[in-house]
């Protein structure tokens, strides 16, 4: 069912920024941005994963919204998912594999380097109102 999904967060502030993410690991991605997330485990519910994933990674409390419709292929047949989200308490901090949090405004969303299966997926966050 959630075979080989990975779910990933557009988490947005009071004031419309999106919450980007630097990994730390593995070696191959660190540096690069993405939405806060990881693999749904076996007979989870997808959103059920975003909010443990928000909390071990971020340690923060965050419910699900609206899906963003589509997926984007990962390597080894993986393939991310994207729920918009909203932060319900805490302040994010960088907890687990990632080393750095950035808050960006509409006009700097395209400023970091997002990993590759992350551009269209955050394109696609933007298109939803
Ligand atoms: N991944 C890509 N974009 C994302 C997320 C959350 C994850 N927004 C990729 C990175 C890893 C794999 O998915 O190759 C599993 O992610 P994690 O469980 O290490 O976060
Ligand atoms: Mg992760």
């Amino acid at each position: 069912m959630n075979d080989r999904i990975v779910v990933g967060a557009a988490l947005y502030d009071d004031e419309g920024r999106l919450l980007a993410a630097r990994r730390s690991a593995p070696p191959e991605l660190a540096g690069g941005w993405e939405l806060p997330g990881g693999k749904v485990e076996p007979g989870e519910r997808c959103e059920d994963a975003l909010v443990r994933e928000l909390r071990e990674e971020l340690g923060v409390e965050a419910v699900p919204l609206e899906r963003v419709p589509g997926q984007w292929p990962l390597p080894k047949g993986y393939a991310l998912r994207v729920w918009k989200a909203r932060l319900v308490s805490g302040e994010p901090e960088p907890l687990e594999d990632h080393d750095a949090l950035r808050w960006l405004t509409p006009d700097e969303v395209w400023s970091v380097d997002w990993l590759a299966a992350d551009v269209p997926a955050v394109s696609a966050a933007l298109a939803v109102p």
